[in-house]
């Protein structure tokens, strides 16, 4: 088999960059460790920056998107039983999207089905191949047989365990982590979301958020220590828990209900650096990891694919590959922003393991100065609603 650009992971990363390459006449496979199913299953992501909205409709992935997501225009921070809109249209102009990850995964799966471009669902033993040679390949096995896809590029799309880093030979790379003491304890709920727009909250027992995926289904966070699993959680600890955290007037209109889904994530800031060796280039999470305190995530991987559909739109026009020599430094410039915004608003936000009560004073006393400031507020609505690309 032959394509221009071999693809590892079909997860956002992997079927936006296919479907844009798609739409501009270059080819491209998809190898993916899991099944359609698997992928459609996993609930991540809730907000799309003003950006990724675009590069979706540019994608021709938008039509859903624009009939079903949500606009907002502010999100609410509360600390000490008040809460504060930080205004995004007032103090920046802008404006995010309401919209889950798997919609847009159901969305690019339609359009690169409709596209005709082939997907290796359920592929093991994936590996990237003479990736520092003119003459890439990729291998895995299905079905069990062995395969072998010739290329010219090999994008590693395939998330943060995936194998598309590891092939990176170690000395020509660095890796900057920061792993932190807890996780997020999240749950779906067939119940109207109690704030129209999210609500993040400091308390001394810990970060709580209040997010939605629709009018009747609201998706809750809670910081939990990271030794638990999800199991430990009956419903009704979750919600003691949540309305604890939330400012009353917000649990005044709380409405519970059985979870339809709950998983712990763990929170990570991670970077890979550079972004490309040879002729494997890396995309979203198989080169960064940001806490999901941000909303950045996907976000990052957006653009991390609009730099790289263009870079190879330009070599394949035959103008040059300058675009693609300065991908790596293009993306880690962008990537290095989001990371500190993700970082600064975890560190806001969370009760760590050993914090002082002078340390928790200093979190409320940074969100009250928020609260009065349009200058901290500009700063913050600037950040979440997406830097530009
Ligand atoms: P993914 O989604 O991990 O997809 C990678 C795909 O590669 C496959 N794979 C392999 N395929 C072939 N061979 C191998 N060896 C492979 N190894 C792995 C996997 O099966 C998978 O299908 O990475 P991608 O495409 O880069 O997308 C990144 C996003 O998924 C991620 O950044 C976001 O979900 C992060 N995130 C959020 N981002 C936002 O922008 N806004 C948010 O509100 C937001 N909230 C979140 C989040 C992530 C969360 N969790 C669970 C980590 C909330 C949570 C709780
Ligand atoms: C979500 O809805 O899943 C979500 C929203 C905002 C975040 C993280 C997750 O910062």
């Amino acid at each position: 088999m032959r394509t221009q650009v071999a693809i590892i992971g079909g997860g956002p990363s992997g079927l936006l960059l296919s479907q844009l390459l798609n739409r501009a006449g270059i080819t491209t496979a998809i190898i993916e460790r899991q099944s359609r199913d698997h992928v459609l299953k996993r609930i991540r992501a809730g907000v799309l920056e003003w950006g990724t909205v675009e590069v979706l409709r540019s994608a021709g992935v938008g039509a859903r998107m624009d009939a079903n997501g949500l606009v907002h225009q502010g999100i609410f921070l509360a600390a000490q039983n008040r809460q504060f809109r930080v205004d995004f249209k007032q103090t920046c102009g802008k404006q995010v999207m309401v919209y889950g990850q798997t919609e847009v995964t159901k969305d690019l799966y339609a359009a690169q089905d409709a596209m005709g471009t082939t997907i290796h669902e359920e592929a093991s033993d994936v590996q990237p191949q003479d990736i520092d040679c003119e003459r890439p390949f990729v291998t895995f096995r299905r079905g069990g047989q062995s395969f072998r896809i010739d290329c010219d590029f090999i994008a590693g799309c395939d998330g943060f365990h995936g194998v598309s880093r590891q092939s990176m030979p170690s000395e020509k790379r660095k890796e900057f982590e920061r792993v932190y003491p807890f996780g997020w304890l999240g749950i779906l709920t067939e119940t109207p979301p109690v704030s129209g727009e999210l609500i993040y909250a400091n308390h001394p027992r810990g970060f709580a958020l209040a997010s939605m995926r629709n009018h009747r289904l609201s998706r809750y966070y809670i910081q939990v220590p990271l030794e638990g699993r999800a199991e430990d959680w009956p419903d009704q600890l979750f919600w003691e828990e949540f309305k604890r955290r939330l400012p009353s007037e917000a649990t005044a209109r709380l409405v519970t209900g059985p979870s339809i889904e709950k998983s712990i994530a763990p929170l990570r800031s991670f970077v890979n650096e550079p972004m490309r060796y040879g002729r494997l280039l890396l995309c979203g999470d198989a080169a960064h990891i940001v806490p999901p305190t941000g909303a950045k995530g996907l976000n990052l991987a957006v653009s991390d694919v609009h730099y790289l559909s263009e870079a190879l739109k330009q070599h394949y026009d035959g103008k040059d590959s300058h675009a693609l020599d300065a991908y790596s430094e293009r993306a880690l410039a962008r990537v290095w922003k989001a990371m500190r915004f993700s970082w600064w608003m975890t560190m806001l936000l969370h009760r760590f393991p050993e914090q002082t009560e002078f340390e928790q004073r200093i979190r409320e006393g940074e969100i009250n100065y928020i609260a009065e400031s349009i200058a901290a507020q500009s700063t913050m609505a600037e950040n979440y609603t997406g830097l530009p690309f």
